[in-house]
This record gives structure tokens, C-alpha cells and sequence, in this order.
């Protein structure tokens, strides 16, 4: 089962990190864009990370023109994901390898429904922001890991050698062990940065707001339902803040861009494991409704 060729799906700052990781470490790599004028876009400005031309053979918005590859990367945000699945079918022949490293847990039924024991879901401990045009640029982080789950074994071992090549630091994991750990970090981290304006660096140096973020990480873990992989959550919030320190994250980027949150897709998984949202997660719970207020209020 090797994996040569690469489509990325849903171009933007974390598939123009992975791009360019693959395309140096010899991979042929594809992107599936959303529209043909975000194709020609990339196909004219080309793709730049930190400054480097990214070598890309193929960008298009049509997956059939596109044809099958080894392995196809999911790449978008939760709002995003059925569209970005109807589109992609066309990448995925019998053999394909389909990655998804997605905050939240609500992609994993669709994607494991559209593509069964193929799909392997992933957490990335990465920082990225796109830049005007489609320049990114790398913002700390270099881990990756690979969630296993009995039948996609073989798959995410042969995944995550080819990553450790293109210079991650990449661990196998049991696939819910994976999602929920970086789940509890993902709902300490970004509501926080979303929601005080600041780059993951700040939420760790200002002390009102690192106490906040440990205490929203110490939440969040306290509701997961298997044992996270950190041994203490918010230790493990405040070091990811600080290796992804120039980074604004995700959901930050999201509520500065004017669209749609994963609030939804990170918080909700915690505040439905508990009798009473406001007394038991009181942290999540207020971010929660903080973030759905300021996206009313557009
Ligand atoms: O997952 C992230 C995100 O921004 O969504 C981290 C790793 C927290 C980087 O900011």
C-alpha cells in the first residue's frame, strides 16, 4: 500500500502545511479547491509556504479531472465537510488511504460512512495562517497523530511513516484516545483566543488568561470519556500554546474572518456529557455561549 500521490482537499492553511511537507519529501501532491476560481487562483499565484513555491501537480475543483490517488487529505472546517465529501468521492478509488485531521468529533460518522474502514482520523498539533493570496505560513508545532481503530491499522501505520519522511512528528494512538485529547485542548485553546483577540502565545504569558485556559482544559478533560493521552490537560494546553505561540488559532481566524465557528463541532461533545451545561462546565459553557452570541450578532 504504498502512498505516492497526495490530494489535498479544502486549500488552506493546514493543506498548504501538509502540501508542502509531502511535495518535498517526494510526493506527488493534488489539490481539490472549492470552486474553479479558487483553482485558478492557486494555479496563477501558485501555492507559498514561508516564502518557498510549493510544487503541485494538479489544482482543480473538478475531482473526476483530478482521478484517484493513494491518499486523499480532508482538510476543511466542520461547516464545510458534506459538501467537501460529495465533491471528493471521485479521489478515492478502493485502495485509497482517506485522511481527516479535523478539530471535533462530528466529521468521523460522515467520513466513516462514505469511505468505511479507509478513512484514518487524525489531531494535528500545528500552528498555520494563510496569508493575502495563498501564501501560508508555518506558525509552530510539528506533531501529528494517527488514530487507530482495529480495521484501519495497516493503513495508519503506512500513513504515519510517510509523514515521520516528510518531517512530522507523528504517534499511532487508539483513534478515541486521539480525538478526545486533542479535543481537550482544542476547547481550552481556541474559545479563549477566539474570544480575548490574542495569538495561543498570549494565553499562556497573561496570567487572568492562562488561569482561564487551565481551567477550561481541566473542564474539558474531567468530561472526557475515555482517559486523554495528556497526563495533565492543562499543563498540556499551556505547552501547545506555547510551542504554537505567533499562531491565532482556528477558531480565532474564523471570528476575524467574519465566518462561521467549529463551536459547535468543540464544545458541544462536553457540554452534552453533562446534566447541567451552566453548573457543571461552567468555563465551556460560557465560551459556548459568548462564541454563539457574537455569531448571532453578525
Ligand atoms: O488546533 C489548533 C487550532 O488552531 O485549531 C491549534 C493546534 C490549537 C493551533 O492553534
Amino acid at each position: 500500500m504504498a502512498l505516492e500521490t497526495f490530494t489535498l482537499v479544502g486549500p488552506g492553511a493546514t493543506a498548504g502545511v501538509l502540501a508542502d511537507s509531502l511535495s518535498r519529501a517526494g510526493k506527488t501532491v493534488r489539490l481539490l479547491a472549492k470552486d474553479e476560481s479558487q483553482a485558478a487562483a492557486i494555479r496563477k499565484d501558485g501555492l507559498k509556504v514561508d516564502g518557498r513555491a510549493v510544487e503541485l501537480d494538479a489544482v482543480s475543483a473538478d475531482a473526476e479531472r483530478l482521478g484517484t490517488s493513494d491518499a486523499v487529505v480532508f482538510c476543511v472546517k466542520s461547516p464545510k465537510l458534506a459538501s467537501a465529501i460529495g465533491a471528493a468521492r471521485p479521489l478515492a478509488g478502493p485502495d485509497t488511504t482517506v485522511l481527516s485531521i479535523q478539530n471535533g468529533l462530528a466529521h468521523v460518522a460522515p467520513l466513516r460512512r462514505a469511505f468505511g474502514s479507509r478513512a484514518v482520523f487524525g489531531a494535528a498539533y500545528f500552528g498555520a495562517k494563510r496569508e493575502a493570496g495563498w501564501k501560508v505560513r508555518r506558525l509552530g508545532g510539528r506533531r501529528i497523530e494517527l488514530g487507530t481503530s482495529g480495521r484501519n491499522k495497516e493503513r495508519a501505520k503506512v500513513l504515519a511513516d510517510v509523514l515521520r519522511a516528510a518531517g512530522w512528528d507523528c504517534a499511532l494512538g487508539p483513534e478515541a484516545e486521539v480525538l478526545w485529547s486533542k479535543l481537550v485542548l482544542n476547547a481550552a485553546i481556541n474559545p479563549l483566543g477566539a474570544l480575548a483577540g490574542v495569538p495561543n502565545g498570549e494565553l499562556a504569558s497573561r496570567p487572568a488568561l492562562k488561569d482561564l485556559l487551565e481551567r477550561a482544559a481541566r473542564e474539558a478533560a474531567s468530561l472526557s470519556p475515555v482517559p486523554p493521552r495528556l497526563k495533565r490537560a492543562d499543563a498540556a494546553a499551556v505547552r501547545l500554546c506555547k510551542a504554537t505561540a505567533g499562531n491565532f488559532n482556528s477558531m480565532a481566524q474564523d471570528v476575524a474572518a467574519g465566518r462561521r465557528t467549529e463551536a459547535d463541532a468543540i464544545l458541544l461533545p462536553f457540554l452534552r456529557r453533562t446534566h447541567d451545561p451552566a453548573s457543571d462546565a461552567p468555563v465551556l459553557f460560557g465560551f459556548y455561549r459568548f462564541l454563539k452570541g457574537l455569531e448571532r450578532g453578525r
